[in-house]
């Protein structure tokens, strides 16, 4: 195994004997495989395109296989070879047909193009050296290429989300194709691979913008919110992920059963949708980010219901109290399966099972504050804007992306204690944990942190950013007084990254630890260009930003 993609690998090089996050080497190689037959699939689609040859069966296929592979989503290597014969079945559909109709003549086809296989072979190819990552020897096109597909990994999760909800764009799926067959052309130079890390930023924008059209078009907008964070005396259900739909379905489905329903982790922002707010039995969050799960789920008593990525590899009794749907999966729990077309997901078997448990032990009590998308930050913006004006609030800081268990994270929590008060923290995802629990006050009544929502919600930033510049008359969106000091983790990080490096955004720093994907000289040509950077000292940092 060779993995790279996420904030955690080993040595900041690479997991070659067990993944970090728990991810074995057969799940790895198989997930290599997995990336290897969707670039053949790409390739072959994108000509099928053209004569109307693919369907929308197979475009949704390739967004969920790649959403399989994002960091702590699926571990479970039976599903990856469910997905890796259907996957097969539909690309070697393409090849034959496409042969057949002399479409492929004179196109040089690469091995992934048209290998094919079964099940039984699946462990021999994905370990064979054409698969892995390392295949690609220069190391400046391995990183291009890698952090293109990362962001893709990324994009098609928030598509999937977007899709759950009624809402799909072609125009997503063929970028992926297109950028996904990109991988496989060796005359592509750095700065063409440079140009398309960049359009997949655009794209990323479009993602995103189109799952905050769905989710709120469904759910109403984010709106300012105190949330429970204690318990009561009901069994319950805990769920964590992204996906709102599996939200609102199990609201739905849980409502006088007697279960309570808690958020945990990326789940969190669900509290602030209004059309979640009418169920009583919705009580709040429970706990923290993703990485404290084996402590808090212990304590949770109840099933855990995981409708996305971060799932940590479960030991001991717990496995039997989860629950995954979707692109996630484990070994060992119960998976629920998709929603026919038209119909609803079962949740009947979580919810028997929640009524057996003991209900919640608390540990914590209290409120968060959160709902500061757009639109409750637009309904804000004269206050906000008077604050800027009067010199109330100096300075913004964008510490949007994803929280993670590196010890070095603390730095988080204390360059939020120790920023100037009068300064305002814009947040969104589960990077939020290591601040939004401070007693960090308020100024004039804007609450020093502002949680916009979900790592996909870095959109509203972004939007909020676009909406200040406006205001101000502001050239550039630079001239802002906004500092971004971003934590990444995983590959919605890295999407959310490209788009707002295509919005124009500079001197973004990163942490805790610069990608491991990326080469020096790609490095040094996003140093160049955007002003990326990583971190150093909280005092150090927080006199460069303000400086
Ligand atoms: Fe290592 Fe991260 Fe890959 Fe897991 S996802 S194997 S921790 S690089
Ligand atoms: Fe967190 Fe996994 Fe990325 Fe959606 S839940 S931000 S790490």
């Amino acid at each position: 195994m060779f993995c790279y993609q996420c904030q955690e690998t080993v040595g900041g090089v690479g997991c070659t004997k067990m993944g970090a996050c728990g991810k074995t080497p057969e799940v790895s190689d198989i997930q290599d495989l997995m990336l290897y037959v969707l670039k053949g699939y790409s390739f072959l689609n994108q000509i099928a395109r053209e004569d109307g040859l693919n369907n929308a069966v197979t475009d949704r296929m390739l967004i969920n296989g790649l959403f399989m592979t994002i960091t702590n989503a699926n571990f479970d290597k039976a599903a990856f070879v469910k997905q890796l014969e259907k996957t097969l079945e539909v690309k070697d559909g393409l090849l034959e047909s496409l042969r057949s109709k002399g479409k492929l003549e004179g196109k040089q086809l690469a091995d992934c193009v048209t290998w094919t296989g079964y099940a039984a072979d699946f462990d021999t190819k994905a370990s064979a050296k054409e698969v892995g990552i390392l295949s690609q020897e220069n190391e400046d096109v391995r990183s291009l290429r890698e952090l293109t597909i990362y962001g893709l990994k990324g994009m098609a999760a928030y598509a999937e989300h977007a899709d759950n909800l009624g809402y799909f764009k072609v125009e997503v799926v063929m970028f992926m194709e297109k950028a996904l067959a990109a991988t496989l052309d060796d005359t592509l130079s750095a700065d063409d691979l440079v140009k398309l890390v960049l359009e997949t930023g655009k794209f990323g924008v479009d993602t995103m913008a189109l799952l905050d059209e769905a989710n709120t078009a469904a759910y109403g907008h984010p709106e300012l919110t105190e949330v429970n964070i204690g318990t009561r005396d009901k069994p319950a259900i805990l769920i964590s992920g992204h996906d709102l739909k599996d939200m609102e379905e199990l609201l739905e489905q849980t409502a006088g059963t007697g279960v309570d329903v808690y958020t945990h982790s990326e789940m969190l922002p669900a509290n602030y949708y209004p059309a979640f707010k009418k169920y009583d039995h919705f009580v709040g969050n429970y706990g923290n980010a993703w990485w404290q799960q084996k402590a808090e789920f212990e304590s949770f008593n109840g099933p855990i219901l995981f409708t996305t990525n971060c799932i940590v590899p479960p030991k001991g009794d717990v496995v039997n109290r989860i629950y995954t749907t979707g692109a996630s999966g484990f070994e060992g729990c119960t998976h629920i399966p998709d929603r026919r077309e038209g119909g609803k997901k079962d949740f009947s078997a979580i919810i028997e099972h929640a009524k057996k448990c003991a209900p919640p032990t608390q540990i914590e009590e209290g409120k968060i504050v959160g709902g500061f998308a757009h639109n409750q930050v637009f309904a804000l913006a004269d206050k906000v804007v008077e604050a800027v004006k009067s010199g109330a609030v100096k300075q913004f800081f964008v510490m949007a992306g994803c929280d993670g268990r590196m010890k070095d994270r603390t730095y988080y929590s204390e360059f939020a204690e120790k920023l100037p008060k009068d300064t305002i923290i814009l947040t969104a995802g589960c990077a939020k944990y290591r601040y939004n629990k401070l007693p960090l006050g308020d100024i004039g009544g804007i609450p020093r942190v502002l949680d916009a929502g979900q790592c996909n919600d870095s959109y509203s930033l972004a939007v909020i950013a676009m909406k200040l510049q406006e205001v101000f008359g502001l050239q550039d969106i630079n001239e802002l007084p906004i500092s971004y000091n971003i934590a990444w983790y995983e590959q919605k990080a890295v999407i959310v990254l490209l788009a707002l490096l295509y919005l124009g955004v500079k001197d973004i720093h990163l942490g805790p630890t610069l990608p491991g994907f990326l080469s020096p000289n790609v490095a040094t040509v996003l140093v160049d260009t955007f002003g990326i950077g990583g971190i150093n000292t909280v005092e150090n940092d927080i006199e460069m930003f303000l400086g």
